[in-house]
């Protein structure tokens, strides 16, 4: 897999970069392709890339100030000859989020009356430094950076989304946590007065949707919280205000309006696996050699797509982040699916 670092869609490096500094940058991101992510430098003067249709937003104040510092070049894992960015209206109209119905468009129809704001994040269980955080609070220490990441639903669709928001490490060492904790556990907001699907008597998922991964796999500079997407705020059918991004698993380890993350000594039982133990794990890692029960996982279908194009590629191993191998070394990934 390539790492590399994006450029601003309408402009060359070098029309913004006096060239001894634009020369100097590109050594020393040859330097940190090597390690991987990049460590944060001084923010570029570079324009915020602009997305066809996609207009401002009303979005928070504390955001509008977060997004003004933007890293807009940060390092992005994606391989930019074969990914090209999804559309905002497919990736706006085209969802899964359960607690507003179980059709693709049930999120776009009927997240715009989620209220979001205020909105706070308690961070619990084994950290030195638990409490309610306000979301501005919780982001606010850290730099906003956008990610360009590859989405695959273990429904066998995929999509790539420029997400904008900060690594998850960063918020899990201001936790501090204490040795014991051995695995991070998410939580989805309740209220059923605003989320229509809470409110079936004949829903799937015992509320709230819960995801977890192990420390190590949180700690990973991969592992993103999101509060926007396509150079704004994070629209109400995405996840908004705050969504988890794992791009190696499949996308419902990415669970979205998260109100707690606790940090906890045994893995945490997500709703997937509550539900179909045998059809979803814990793991989710994306693997075109272990099928789901019901289909293959060896292919995807690119979103957008159509009858006459149907845009099928092949699946790849942690959804062709390689980087994260290395997590599961040793492991039986057919047992720990
Ligand atoms: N709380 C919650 N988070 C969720 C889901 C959900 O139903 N509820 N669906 C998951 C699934 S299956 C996928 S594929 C992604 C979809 O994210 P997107 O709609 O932003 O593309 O969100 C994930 N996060
Ligand atoms: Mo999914």
């Amino acid at each position: 897999m390539l790492i590399y670092r994006r450029r601003p869609h309408d402009v060359s490096e070098a029309d913004v970069t006096p060239e001894s500094i634009y020369r100097s940058r590109r050594a020393f991101m040859g330097t940190l392709g090597g390690l991987g992510l990049a460590a944060s430098f001084a923010p570029s003067a570079w324009a915020k890339p602009p997305y066809e249709g996609v207009g401002e937003a009303d979005a928070p104040k504390w955001f509008a100030a977060k997004k003004a510092d933007a890293r807009w070049d940060a390092v992005v894992p994606a391989d930019p000859s074969k990914d090209k960015t999804t559309p905002f209206e497919d990736a706006t109209h085209y969802n899964n989020f359960f607690e507003f119905g179980t059709d693709k468009d049930d999120p776009a129809a009927r997240a715009g009356q989620l209220t979001t704001a205020p909105w706070s994040v308690t961070v619990d269980g084994l950290v030195n430094a638990p409490g309610a955080i306000a979301l501005e609070d919780l982001i606010g220490p850290s730099q906003l950076e956008e990610r360009i990441y590859r989405l695959r639903c273990v429904e066998a669709w995929s999509m790539v989304i420029p997400w904008l928001g900060i690594p998850l490490a960063d918020v899990i060492k201001r936790a501090d946590p204490k040795s014991e904790a051995r695995y991070v556990r998410f939580e989805t907001l309740v209220r059923p007065e605003e989320m229509p699907g809470q409110r079936s008597r004949f829903g799937l998922i015992d509320w709230p949707y819960v995801e977890g991964l192990r420390l190590d796999e949180a700690m990973h500079p991969l592992a993103f919280l999101a509060v926007g997407n396509y150079g704004r705020v994070l629209p109400n059918q995405n996840g908004a205000p705050l969504r988890l991004v794992v791009p190696w698993k499949y996308g419902f380890k990415s669970i979205k309006s998260i109100v707690r993350i606790s940090l906890v000594k045994d893995a945490p039982m997500n709703s997937w696996q509550q539900i179909a133990p045998n059809e979803y794990g814990f793991y989710a890692n994306v693997n075109p050699d272990v099928d789901h029960p019901r289909w293959s996982q060896s292919t995807e279908r690119r979103l957008p797509n159509s009858l006459f194009s149907p845009n099928r590629i092949d699946t790849r191993l942690f959804n062709g982040y390689d980087e994260v191998a290395n997590l599961y070394a040793g492991m039986d990934l057919r047992k720990h699916f």
